[in-house]
């Protein structure tokens, strides 16, 4: 098996987590924890070596070199499936409740009989976990919010699950014969379910896609639901000639719908997903082959489906001045990435190199400084040593790096990094990754004074949230987004699949206020470039327009901006 550093690691951390849950002994605990961090720290695979090698490594012996060994092998261990096999799978569930970690779940186990998330929630919600020792108001309030949080999101997928799932279904549509519509169409940033219109008539296509369904929940010739890879998804047929209302109608939102119909009614026709009936007089019937026919026979201009929100955009359209969005074809360059002098994989080279073939004019560099727990963070001596490398590169590499930081933002808001380090570098991305838990005024608070701080160009991923995973920073995101337009610092839409952040509707109040914004994909990897289709979309959701993205500067004009 070709099991990697970080997957053993992980394997080690779970069984450290299971012995907590049950309340093992701490010195057993501590030995997985410590062995997980020494493994993930190794730069050699430990699936190639051999016993006695695993037991040279610090913080390693002969037991827990044997586990190791199980996980290369099997990916597993026997004590693991052991014990994992004695503990009640929902309280194992729990650890995926932000601020529940094994050793809360072991005490309220324990202490109050909580043995799953409802458990969790009634006992929150009966104050019953403020009163334990340790825990007190605050810590139920935030278990109160996250098993909220965890209701909402479980059902939902992320775009690249989603789009997992549209490959497999586009696999058995004959080709050209499928458009993928709701949610997913709108760009939003986690799907519930999937919407796809078909001109391929369902009687042949329902028994090619039991094929690649888990289960089909029904089958008809109008519409086929089935779940793939555990997720629902909806099959509508269209007729060629009635195409364009069935997408459109499929593609909602649902308010969308709503109001546009509204606007239908009050020119005296009735819309529906078959198309267009002329109330008065004759009660004609008119079919639309795509969506633009529809908009122009009810005098509207077209609106993109990332506008569809009714947030504003029909009477825009009714009034032909919709914001002209921005493209991908407008973004000349990435303005996130990690590279090998943090916790990347890639070599600055490698990265230039993928830049020029993404037709990049430049991409940012921007690595984690050093005060940061994560491994290989930069210092003073290791930023010059960068700087200079990326001279070289960018002599002979069309693509040009630009040199900056990812700098953590302290407890109190200043960057962890000296003030002339900082005037040295290009561009400066200023990012919260410890204390999330600070008091709403505190963290707001903090966020501003990096947003005052003249260096700092850009602030990462703002609200801090990892989509089904963590929580926003408790912010007062009006008072940043002010903060932010005032001294003209950017806040970053930050293009990541998993964290989409700032969301929406903090793009369009940033960009009303003027706030710049940037678009990173806070690449670890080459391959990630590729995320920034998704800060686009979620810059178009956030009603932008290539005047309002640094991204679409010249490299000469973005770098004016951020001296
Ligand atoms: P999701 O799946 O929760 O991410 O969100 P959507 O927007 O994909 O919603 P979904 O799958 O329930 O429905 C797909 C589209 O069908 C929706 O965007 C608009 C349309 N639709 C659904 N229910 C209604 C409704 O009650 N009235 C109207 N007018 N349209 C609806
Ligand atoms: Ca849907
Ligand atoms: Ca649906
Ligand atoms: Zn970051």
């Amino acid at each position: 098996m070709d099991v990697s550093n970080r997957q053993v690691a992980g394997r080690l951390t779970f069984m450290g987590q299971l012995l907590e849950i049950a309340g093992a002994d701490p010195f057993k605990i501590r030995a997985y924890y410590r062995a997980a961090r020494q493994v993930e720290r190794l730069e050699t695979p430990v699936s190639g070596m051999s016993r006695d090698e695993l037991v040279r490594i610090n913080g390693i012996g002969k037991n827990l070199a044997e586990k190791i060994s199980g996980i290369t092998g099997t990916g597993t261990f026997h004590e693991l499936e052991e014990l994992r096999d004695s503990i009640p799978s929902t309280l194992i569930e729990l650890l995926a409740i932000e601020g529940v970690g094994p050793k809360t779940v072991h005490k309220l186990w324990k202490k109050l009989d909580v043995m799953s998330v409802e458990d969790l929630e009634k006992a929150a919600q009966e104050h019953r976990i403020q009163a334990l020792q340790g825990f007190g108001r605050k810590k139920e309030d935030l278990i109160l919010r996250s098993v909220a949080m965890h209701h909402r999101q479980s059902g939902r997928m992320t775009r690249i699950e989603a789009e997992e799932i549209i490959r497999a279904v586009l696999r058995v549509i004959p080709e050209g014969k499928a458009t993928v519509a709701g949610s997913f169409r709108r760009g939003v940033s986690t799907i519930g379910d999937i919407d796809i219109v078909t001109t391929a008539p369902l009687p042949g296509l329902n028994p090619l896609l039991r094929g690649v369904a888990d289960a089909m929940m029904s089958e008809g010739s109008r519409r086929t639901s089935c779940r793939i890879h555990g997720r629902r998804v909806d099959i509508r047929f269209a007729a060629p000639e009635y195409f364009g209302s069935m997408l459109l109608y499929l593609t909602g939102s649902k308010e969308f719908n709503i109001r546009l119909r509204e606007v239908a009614i009050s020119k005296g026709c009735r819309l529906n997903e078959y198309g267009i009936e002329e109330r008065s007089g004759s009660g004609r019937r008119h079919t639309f082959k795509d969506e633009e026919e529809i908009f122009e026979f009810l005098g509207m201009e077209y609106i993109p489906p990332e506008l569809r929100e009714a947030r504003g955009e029909i009477q825009h359209s009714l009034d032909h001045d919709l914001p002209v969005l921005v493209e991908a074809g407008d973004i000349r360059g990435d303005l996130h990435v990690h590279s090998t002098w943090s916790d990347g994989r890639d070599t600055l080279r490698e990265i230039a190199k993928s830049g020029e073939e993404h037709g990049y004019e430049y991409i940012l560099i921007s690595d984690h400084s050093s005060s940061l727990g994560i491994a290989h963070g930069l210092d003073e001596k290791r930023i010059e040593m960068q700087m200079h490398e990326i001279e070289v590169i960018n002599r002979e590499s069309g693509c040009q790096v630009i040199a900056g930081i990812e700098v953590d933002i302290a407890a109190d808001g200043s960057p962890t990094l000296p003030d002339k380090i900082l005037a040295d570098l290009d561009i400066v991305i200023a990012s919260v990754h410890s204390g999330f838990r600070q008091e709403k005024d505190i963290m707001t608070r903090r966020i501003i004074t990096a947003i005052e701080n003249k260096h700092v160009d850009i602030i990462g991923h703002p609200t801090g949230r990892l989509l089904g995973r963590r929580l926003p920073y408790d912010l007062d995101m009006p008072r940043v987004i002010r903060a932010a337009a005032e001294h003209g610092t950017a806040l970053e839409i930050n293009a990541f699949p998993y964290r989409l952040d700032l969301d929406d509707n903090h793009i369009i109040q940033a960009r009303e206020q003027g706030v710049p914004l940037s678009i990173g994909t806070d690449a670890h990897q080459r391959d990630d470039l590729h995320f920034i289709r998704y800060g686009v979309m979620l810059a178009r959701r956030g009603w932008c327009t290539p005047g309002d993205l640094l991204n679409t500067r010249t490299l000469s004009s973005l770098l004016e901006w951020c001296t």
